[in-house]
């Protein structure tokens, strides 16, 4: 399945999150993510409205915004509206399924209520999945697993990735893919949706263990669907909209290329 279209997979796809993500790109046409870490409202909500036009997924870390309030998500939701996005809080949650249900719900970000899209550890087992799920399924939201880390040393490599990829094959209702470094379907009718951090066009790292790799080593060789771009995108502040469009183009030929590949 991954080498098939968005579109394909759309049409086949048993989760309405990972449904309407492949539909969504295929109409704006992009695969791009923007990861927007900045710790201001002001500035979340000009490069969100700047980048809006060109992602698919629009990636928060809620938590950093130093003046956060219901009115940072009431527009973020609204800007979701206007460019057709999908809001991801890439909140890693890590706890005891009893404990994330209620940081998932509850609290100052009310995650659950704006997020259409969250990730979770495995390190905690299988009771993270079903904790989030009891607060997400009804609301029709979906969860991403992190089977694999980009950074340097990370210790999610061999059987700690394998058994991630198993704990999603079990919840397939709530989980319809992983924050990966490759794809990870393996059986003809598996299709789930990787999400790649780590992604850059002109520097290998960041001194604080981050390494990059370029949209056609993500999506092409690594067959993985969606490049999650943070500081190559807002780094330079003149540039938000000139990058995105460039890691949207290359994101999408790479998509391009291999669906042609594996024609
Ligand atoms: N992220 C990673 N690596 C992972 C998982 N998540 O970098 O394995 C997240 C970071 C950041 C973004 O939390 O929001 O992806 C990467 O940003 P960057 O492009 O500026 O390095």
């Amino acid at each position: 399945n991954t080498y098939k279209s968005y579109t394909e997979r759309a049409e086949q796809h048993p989760n309405a999150c990972a449904r309407s993500l492949f539909e969504l790109m295929e109409r704006k046409k992009t695969n791009l993510s923007v990861a927007v870490d900045v710790t201001t409202k002001k500035e979340l909500l000009s490069i969100a409205d700047s980048v809006g036009p060109y992602v698919c997924v629009l990636k928060t870390h809620i938590d950093i915004v130093e003046d956060f309030d219901k009115d940072l998500v009431a527009q973020l939701e609204a800007l979701a509206k206007k460019h057709d996005f999908l809001i991801f809080e890439d909140r890693k949650f890590a706890d005891i399924g009893n404990t994330v249900k209620h940081q998932y719900e509850k609290g100052v970000y009310k995650i659950a209520s704006w997020s259409h899209i969250t990730n979770a550890h495995t390190v905690p087992g299988e009771g993270i999945i079903k904790g989030l799920g009891e607060v997400g399924l009804p609301l029709g939201r979906g969860l991403l697993l992190l089977a694999e880390m980009s950074s340097k040393g990370a210790l999610t490599k061999g059987s700690y990735t394998t058994e991630s990829v198993e704990m999603a094959r079990r919840n397939k209702d709530f989980v319809f893919g992983f924050i990966a470094q490759h794809k990870m379907n393996e059986y003809p009718d598996e299709d789930f949706v990787v999400m790649t951090p780590g992604v850059g066009l002109d520097i290998k790292g960041d001194g604080l263990g981050q390494q990059y790799r370029t949209p056609h080593e993500v999506i092409v060789e690594s067959g993985c669907d969606v490049i999650i771009v943070g500081r190559g995108i807002y780094g330079k502040p003149d540039e938000v909209e000139a990058q995105s469009k460039r890691y949207r183009e290359a994101g999408w030929n790479a998509y391009l290329e291999r669906v042609r590949m594996h024609k």
